[in-house]
């Protein structure tokens, strides 16, 4: 009888294209509060005064002290081993991949090798990347970059902490978080890239999310519809529990070193 880690352990073993939904889960060893935990983010804050377009517009400073904030504690933590352990999953099939001759579709035109492994992220702390995963889908946007609020200019080379209001050297307007709050739209390339990697993918982990906000949520169970298995890593049971080929309770800094 195969343990459910020896389990999840072989489907990784087996799969050639990983589709990886994160969530604050995975960055909370790394010390980052996460939004539902005890402490967490919206403890002292409403979502509607900090996470929304109509927050934003009633009162900007309050929202840039927020993502300051998160600016810092982003600044200072590092990946932990749950972050790394996706980097190295994706060298090594990476590393693979390359020695495989790339497979034509007869006619001599290499045809589109799914990726071994597609990291959709709902956290926006730029963790994945830093600790060396290369495909990363920023599904919620980052914390990293702001958006001009007129001529919609994309930066990221700001100080840690922006000044309280900041403002486009382009154009002169407000400047935003690049970040999709809620009752905003996720960004429709972001959209495709996500439904691609569901729908190309031959095993589902979901590592550290409530699963509760659309449409992220939604991605397990579209896999699950598909017929994909799916591996939940969570300190507690969610809505995906339910249908998770193999649902694994406990910390992501100590499950997923383990079953990758
Ligand atoms: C959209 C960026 C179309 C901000 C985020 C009514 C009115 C308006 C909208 C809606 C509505 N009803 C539904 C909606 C849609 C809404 C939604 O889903 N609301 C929810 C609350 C029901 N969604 C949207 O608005 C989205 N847009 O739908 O567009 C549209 C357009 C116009 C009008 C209508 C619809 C946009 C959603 C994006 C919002 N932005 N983040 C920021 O980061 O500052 S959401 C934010 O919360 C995160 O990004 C994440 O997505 C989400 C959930 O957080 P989690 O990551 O899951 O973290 P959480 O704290 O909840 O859970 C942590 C988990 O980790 C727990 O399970 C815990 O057990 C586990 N854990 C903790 N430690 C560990 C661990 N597990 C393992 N190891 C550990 N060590
Ligand atoms: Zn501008």
């Amino acid at each position: 009888m195969t343990s459910p880690m020896q389990k999840a352990s072989e489907l990784v073993a087996h799969a050639a294209s990983i589709c990886v939904l994160t969530g604050a889960g995975i960055s909370a060893e790394s010390g980052i509060k996460t939004f539902r935990d005890a402490g967490g983010l919206w403890e002292n804050h409403s979502i509607e005064a900090v996470a929304t377009p109509e927050g934003f517009e009633q009162n900007p400073r309050l929202v840039w002290e927020f993502y300051n904030a998160r600016r810092k504690a982003a600044k200072v933590a590092s990946p932990n081993p749950a972050h790394l352990a996706l980097a190295r999953l994706e060298q090594g099939r990476l590393h693979r991949a390359k020695q495989k001759p790339t497979a034509t579709n007869g006619h001599g035109k290499a045809h589109r090798q799914p990726q071994p492994i597609t990291i959709l992220t709902q956290n926006v702390d730029g963790l994945h990347q830093h600790a060396g995963s290369q495909n990363v889908v920023e599904l919620h946007g980052s914390v990293w970059k702001v958006r001009c609020t007129r001529c919609g200019a994309i930066s990221d080379d700001h100080p840690v902490e922006l000044p309280v209001l900041p403002y486009c050297s382009a154009c002169g307007a407000l400047l935003r978080p690049h970040i999709v709050w809620f009752g905003e739209s996720l960004d429709p390339g972001v959209l495709d890239a996500a439904e691609v990697a569901v729908e190309e993918c031959d095993l589902f982990l979901v590592i550290g999310t409530s699963a509760v906000v659309q449409p992220a949520a939604s991605y397990p169970f579209i896999a699950t519809r598909h017929g994909k298995p799916v591996i939940e890593v969570n300190k507690e049971k969610t809505p995906v529990s339910a249908i998770a080929t193999v649902s694994l309770i406990g910390l992501a800094g100590e499950i997923l070193p383990k079953i990758v």
